[in-house]
């Protein structure tokens, strides 16, 4: 029996001998989650500026998400794809009208929904553009992070990530982020290549945001050369940079001043995490007819892909972010965010600026990146009741929950730059 009360030291311990030592937890056992906020196992109450890498966008256990599942819970949970269910149409229907695509396919984590992209731009690319058998290449990017399968390690460049994974599956071609001529040069010369994959925003990275139009530009060259742009959103899509999409294809979003990026179609578009609002793993790959068409019984599947709860969940989650405005609110917010950051970074030796787009935001700590100093930070952030998660280093990543009002968010930037201030090296 697990005890009542147990306290964080006692949970940890138990982590540390009965769990696999993949991951490096920041010292804080949460119980119970509410809007912006979660508290610990003791009752400590903190803001939340992970949001479980972004899938919690519409607030922990959002009480419209969580009603939608628990009914869909008690009427019907799995049927497999081996026969229909009565809520996934009315899911891909809903989802598609949402983001402007003819088709969805359903899958359960976002590496999941990456793999399943790859195998559709290698089938296009056979059937449809005519590429010799096995010879299909993707161009991806240098520093992506798109998940932790085999196939996408294989690409990755992060020698933690693949040590020891090998072999590793071929047919990938990497280039420079944010370079056009990088980007044409691998596709001039090389009647192979079937897709570009790319991040609308380096989130794992730290993240990095493109130069403004590299992502419309990349399109247009994909375009020039029957390549498929395929946009990997499960970080960026769903409200948090400010738009529906960081792409903002067919953006439903009603933000008048949106005043970013042009409006950049993928080919193929790749959506997790916050697609169920951090609820239940759901993800989807969405393409029109001409794409999808190659996909055909047997091709492809899940046991548990578009199973029900899945499916209401996310109709539940993405109506959320329609109606309560997530998009403009993040967008708002995080200018907020930014100018004031930025301010503050401009008086402190300790922080060297801030990027970011949305409420998806990351500031530079002025140390080396083997340095304890951001992790420090963020130590003494959660003692000022603030989450967050050093990411390579010497960089911290802001990304509250989207439902957060000014009031919270100007709290916060004060335990912020509270925090950094006092901070002694
Ligand atoms: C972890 C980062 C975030 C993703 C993009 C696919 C996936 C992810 C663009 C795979 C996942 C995660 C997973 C998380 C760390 C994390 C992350 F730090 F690595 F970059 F979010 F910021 N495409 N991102 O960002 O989705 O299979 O995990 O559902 O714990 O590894 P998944």
């Amino acid at each position: 029996m697990v005890k009542e009360q147990i306290s964080s030291e006692e949970i940890i311990a138990l982590e540390d001998r009965y769990g696999a030592h993949n991951y490096h937890p920041l010292p804080v056992v949460l119980s119970r989650g509410e809007g912006v906020y979660v508290w610990d196992v003791e009752g400590k109450k903190y803001y939340d500026f992970l949001s479980a890498y972004s899938a919690v966008n519409q607030g922990h256990c959002n009480p419209k998400i969580v009603s939608a599942m628990v009914h869909q819970a008690q009427t019907l949970t799995l049927t497999s794809r081996a026969f229909y269910n009565d809520v996934l149409g009315k899911f891909e229907q809903f989802a598609t009208n949402f983001f402007g695509f003819d088709k969805l396919l359903p899958m359960n984590t976002g590496a999941e929904a990456v793999e399943t992209a790859l195998k559709l731009c290698r089938k296009w690319a056979y059937e449809k553009k005519g590429i010799s058998e096995n010879k299909a290449e993707i161009i991806v990017c240098e520093n992506n992070f798109h998940g932790r399968t085999t196939t996408i390690i294989s690409f990755s460049n992060d020698p933690v990530a693949r040590e020891n994974f090998g072999p590793f599956t071929k047919g990938f071609i990497k280039i420079e982020y944010d370079n056009l001529l990088a980007l044409e040069t691998a596709l001039k010369n090389n009647k192979n290549v079937a897709g570009f994959l790319v991040e609308p925003i380096q989130g794992e990275a730290g993240v990095y945001v493109p130069s403004e139009g590299y992502l419309a530009k990349a399109r247009a060259l994909c375009a020039q050369y029957n390549v498929l742009f395929i946009a990997d959103e499960v970080q960026t899509g769903i409200a948090r940079t400010g738009r529906l999409l960081a792409t903002c294809g067919n953006c439903s979003c009603s933000d008048k001043n949106c005043s970013g990026e042009p409006e950049v179609k993928p080919d193929i578009l790749i959506l997790g995490k916050a697609l169920s609002g951090g609820a239940y793993p759901v993800s989807a790959v969405l393409a029109n007819n001409n794409i999808m068409d190659v996909i055909r019984p047997g091709n492809h599947g899940s046991t548990f892909g578009g199973n029900p709860i899945a499916a209401a969940v996310a109709i539940a989650a993405l109506e959320v972010v329609r109606d309560e405005k997530l998009a403009e609110n993040a967008e708002y917010l995080g200018h907020i965010f930014r100018t004031k950051l930025a301010a503050f970074a401009e008086t402190n030796d300790l922080v060297n600026l801030v990027r970011g787009k949305g409420l998806l935001n990351a500031i530079l700590i002025n140390d080396t990146e083997d340095s304890s100093t951001a992790w420090d930070i963020c130590l003494k952030l959660r003692d000022n009741g603030l989450l967050a998660k050093p990411t390579h280093g010497n960089i911290i990543r802001f990304a509250p929950p989207l439902v957060m009002t000014e009031e919270q968010l100007n709290e916060c930037i004060s335990i912020i730059i509270n925090t950094i201030s006092e901070f002694k090296k």
